[in-house]
């Protein structure tokens, strides 16, 4: 069953040895902080050379490149929606954002990958809906992709852990 693909864990996303990382970026795909500082900061000068060609990102979508120093073969950039409130399509961008990610993955034969919760750090995306969307959106590219053999679910914090696993068994609270 495709559920065994997802795995979650504790780790830093930039010692994870997949085919591809994610990386929670913003619009200018430039660096920043959090995942993003930090993946540029183990990739090494290459990776912002590369994106310095890439024109920036539209929140929801997602582009590749190589992993430089990191022990992943590719990063996928991809630009999660600041949360202002739910009313401003957050979830639905959100939703974009994965199924994007997977998109580009599957063009590039990954198939073993690693997210970060997109948009639940600085962007201020509440936990448990961010959970519950990128599971939903993570079997569904399951489903798509017969190519993907493994999707780690990478966690910084242990508030985060605890809603992938309630989001995984369905015993979370409804949105
Ligand atoms: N490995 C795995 N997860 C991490 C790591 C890491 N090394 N570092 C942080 N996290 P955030 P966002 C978790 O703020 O909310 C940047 O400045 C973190 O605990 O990195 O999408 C960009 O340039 C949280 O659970 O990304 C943008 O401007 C998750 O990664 C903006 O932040 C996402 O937190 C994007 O904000």
């Amino acid at each position: 069953m495709d559920s065994n693909k997802i795995v979650i864990i504790v780790a830093n996303i930039t010692s994870c040895e997949v085919d591809a990382i994610v990386n929670a970026a913003n619009n200018s795909l430039l660096g920043g902080g959090g995942v993003d500082g930090a993946i540029h900061a183990a990739a090494g000068p290459g990776l912002l050379r590369e994106c310095r060609t890439l024109n920036g990102c539209a929140t929801g979508d997602a582009k590749i490149t190589g992993g430089y120093k990191l022990p992943a073969r590719f990063v996928i950039h991809t630009v999660g929606p600041v949360w202002n409130g739910g009313g401003a399509d957050e979830e639905a961008l959100l939703a974009s954002c994965y199924r994007r990610c997977l998109e580009v993955a599957a063009a590039n034969g990954v198939r073993t990958i690693a997210f970060p919760a997109i948009s639940t750090g600085v962007y201020g995306f509440p936990k448990g809906p961010a959970a519950r969307i990128a599971l939903r959106e993570i079997r569904l590219g399951l489903a798509r992709s017969p190519l993907l053999e493994k999707v780690l679910l990478v966690c910084f914090n242990e508030e985060t852990r605890q809603a992938y696993e309630e989001a995984l068994a369905g015993n979370d609270r409804p949105a």
